[in-house]
C-alpha cells in the first residue's frame, strides 16, 4: 500500500550523515528533467545491508527491472539487495504496478523517497524501468562503479511525477559506414537507456556495406560486408546476433528500428548482386566517404523482388512496428523514377504488417498517413514535410544542425563531420522540437532522434566522444516538458553526469560549457 504524502511528513528527518552524503544533490539532480519533482530536504533514503528490493508480486517483468537495478548497484555497494515479491515485509526499493498518479500513462513513473523506502509505481514495467534510471542518477556516482566503494548511499527526498512529452525518444547508429559489433551495441543501448530513449534506429546498409543476414542473398553478407570506409574488415549481424540485439534493447525498453536505405546508398548490394543494376555490371565495393551515386534499377522487377526478400525478412525479424526504408540523398536516381520507386516499396512494407519510416525526402510520394518522415534538414522550414503533416502524418524530428552527433562540437573536435554545423551542447540543447519546423505544430510530431553517423568513427571510444554529452540533451529535448527546459540547470545537472561517466568509464567530450567537477 502507497504510504501517503501526510504519513512521509510525520517521518523524522534523516540523520546528518546523510545530508552530508547527498553531496548538492537534489530529487531535481536528473537529465531529462522530470516533469514535475518535490525535492524534500527533511526525507532522504539510505541504501543498507538490509535494503531490500521488492518488486510487484507476480509479474515477471517487475522482478526483471527490479534485477536489473541489483545488478547495477550490488558491486558498488556490495550490499546483496535480494530482489524479492512485494508481499515479503523489509525496508526497501519498491517497484510496483499499479495506484500511480494518472498522468504518468504507459511510459512514465512516480517515484517517492522517505526515509524508510523508496517507492516507485507505474502503470507497465517500462514505467519501472524509467523510475530506476531516475533513481540511479539519484545516487552517488559511485554506485555506478563495477567495484566496490565507500558509500554512504543516499538517495534525496521527495516526489516525482514523471512522463514523456512525445512518444519517440531515438537515437541512430550507422553500422554501415563502419561496422560496430554486437558488444559496442549493446554498450550504447546501455547508455541510452539511461536517458530514457525508447527507439534505436539501425542503419544497416549504405554504400559502404551491407550488415545484416538475407536467407536467399548470402553474397550481401559474405562480399557486401566485407568492408568498411577506410578499407577495414566490415562485418555483420546473423539474423541469430541480429534477434540478441532486439531482445536485449527490448530488456531496457527500447525498440529497434531497422533501416534498409534505398533507392541510393545501395552500393553494397550492387556490388554483390550484378542482376541489380541497370547495365547488369557490379561495381567494385567502396570504402570511400562521397554519397549520392548508387541507385537501385527502377525498371528491373529483381529490384522489387529483392526488396521483398529484404522487407519480409526484416519485418520477421522487428517486433517493433517500423521499416525505415531510407530514401536520401538519391541524386543518381531521376525524380520522376524515384517516386515511381517508392509506390512500389511502400505497399511492400505495408504488405509484412509493418508502418514505414524514411528520410524525410521520401513524403514526395505522398505516402499514407501512417508513414513517418524524419526530418534531417537544416533549415526551418520545409514545404514537402509541412504538407505531409497537414494531411496527417507524424514527423519525426533530426535536424542536421541540432540533432546530428556526428557534427564536430568546433573546428578543434578530431572526430566528425561540420557540413551541417558545429554542434556545440548549447546547441544540440537549444531547440523547441515543438515548434521547430514551420508548419510542423507540436501534435504533429512524433519525437525526436539523434543519429550518429559512422563515417569517421571506429569503436566505442569515438562513438561515446560524439554522443556524450550531446545524446543527453536531445533525450532532454524529448522527454521532458518545455516548462522544465532551462539551459543554466542543464548545464549544472550534465556537470553530475560527468561525475557518473567518469566512474563508467564513458569518453565523454568535455565540452568547456559545462562546469564539470574535476
Ligand atoms: C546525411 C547523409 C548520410 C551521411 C550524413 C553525415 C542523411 C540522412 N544522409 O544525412 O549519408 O552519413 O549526412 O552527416
Amino acid at each position: 500500500m502507497a504510504v501517503t504524502t501526510a504519513t512521509a511528513a510525520l517521518l523524522q528527518a534523516p540523520a546528518s550523515a546523510g545530508q552530508e552524503a547527498l553531496a548538492g544533490k537534489s530529487l531535481t539532480s536528473v537529465i531529462p528533467a522530470p516533469a514535475f519533482a518535490q525535492p524534500d530536504a527533511r526525507q532522504a533514503f539510505r541504501l543498507g545491508w538490509g535494503t531490500l528490493i521488492l518488486t510487484q508480486h507476480g509479474s515477471r517483468e517487475a522482478a526483471a527491472v527490479g534485477k536489473q537495478l541489483a545488478d547495477v548497484l550490488r558491486p558498488s555497494t556490495g550490499y546483496p539487495l535480494p530482489v524479492l515479491p512485494a508481499f515479503v515485509h523489509g525496508t526497501g526499493i519498491q517497484l510496483l504496478l499499479g495506484g500511480a498518479d494518472p498522468r504518468v500513462g504507459q511510459e512514465g513513473y512516480q517515484l517517492k523517497v522517505e526515509r524508510g523506502q523508496v517507492v516507485i509505481r507505474a502503470n507497465t514495467a517500462a514505467g519501472l524501468f524509467a523510475g530506476t534510471q531516475t533513481l540511479r542518477q539519484l545516487l552517488p556516482a559511485a554506485a555506478e562503479s563495477k567495484s566496490r566503494q565507500k558509500g554512504p548511499w543516499v538517495v534525496p527526498g521527495g516526489r516525482i511525477v514523471d512522463f514523456p512529452r512525445f512518444a519517440h525518444r531515438g537515437a541512430m547508429l550507422d553500422v554501415s559506414r563502419h561496422f560496430f559489433s554486437v558488444g559496442e551495441v549493446k554498450s550504447y543501448i546501455d547508455q541510452l537507456s539511461q536517458y530514457k530513449i525508447n527507439r534505436l534506429h539501425l542503419h544497416l546498409s549504405d554504400d559502404q556495406g551491407w550488415r545484416i543476414e538475407i536467407p536467399g542473398w548470402p553474397r550481401l553478407t559474405s562480399y557486401g560486408a566485407s568492408t568498411e570506409v577506410g578499407g577495414g574488415p566490415g562485418g555483420f549481424y546473423t539474423k541469430r546476433q541480429y534477434l540478441d540485439l532486439v531482445a536485449y534493447a527490448r530488456s531496457r525498453f527500447i525498440t529497434i528500428i531497422p533501416e534498409i536505405d534505398m533507392p541510393g546508398h545501395t552500393n553494397a548490394a550492387l556490388a554483390s548482386y550484378a542482376e541489380l543494376n541497370c547495365d547488369g555490371v557490379a561495381p567494385p565495393l567502396y570504402t570511400g566517404t562521397e554519397v549520392g551515386f548508387s541507385s537501385f534499377c527502377i525498371d528491373k522487377e529483381i529490384t522489387y523482388k529483392f526488396i521483398d526478400d529484404v522487407v519480409r525478412e526484416l519485418a520477421a525479424l522487428t517486433p517493433g512496428e517500423y521499416i525505415h526504408i531510407g530514401g536520401d540523398e538519391a541524386h543518381a536516381t531521376e525524380p520522376a523514377d524515384y517516386l515511381k520507386f517508392m509506390r512500389r516499396v511502400l505497399p511492400i512494407a505495408a504488405k509484412y504488417g509493418k508502418k514505414v519510416a524514411g528520410w524525410h525526402e521520401f513524403v514526395k510520394a505522398q505516402p499514407v498517413t501512417s508513414a513517418v518522415p524524419q526530418y534531417w534538414g537544416t533549415d526551418d522550414e520545409d514545404e514537402d514535410v509541412a504538407a505531409a503533416a497537414a494531411r496527417g502524418n507524424k514527423v519525426l524530428l533530426s535536424p542536421a544542425h541540432k540533432a546530428y552527433l556526428d557534427m564536430k562540437y568546433d573546428e578543434n573536435t578530431p572526430l566528425g563531420q561540420d557540413w551541417a554545423a558545429f554542434v556545440e551542447v548549447d546547441v544540440a540543447y537549444g531547440w523547441n522540437p515543438g515548434s521547430f519546423v514551420k508548419n510542423v505544430p507540436e501534435s504533429s510530431v512524433l519525437g525526436v532522434e539523434a543519429p550518429l553517423w559512422s563515417e569517421t568513427l571506429e569503436d566505442s571510444d569515438d562513438i561515446e566522444f560524439m554522443a556524450f554529452p550531446r545524446l543527453p540533451a536531445v533525450a532532454e529535448l524529448g522527454w521532458s516538458p518545455w516548462s522544465t527546459h532551462d539551459w543554466a540547470s542543464f548545464r549544472e545537472r550534465l556537470a553530475q553526469q560527468g561525475d557518473r561517466w567518469q566512474v563508467q568509464g564513458v569518453n565523454f567530450y568535455r565540452s568547456p560549457q559545462i562546469p564539470w567537477h574535476n
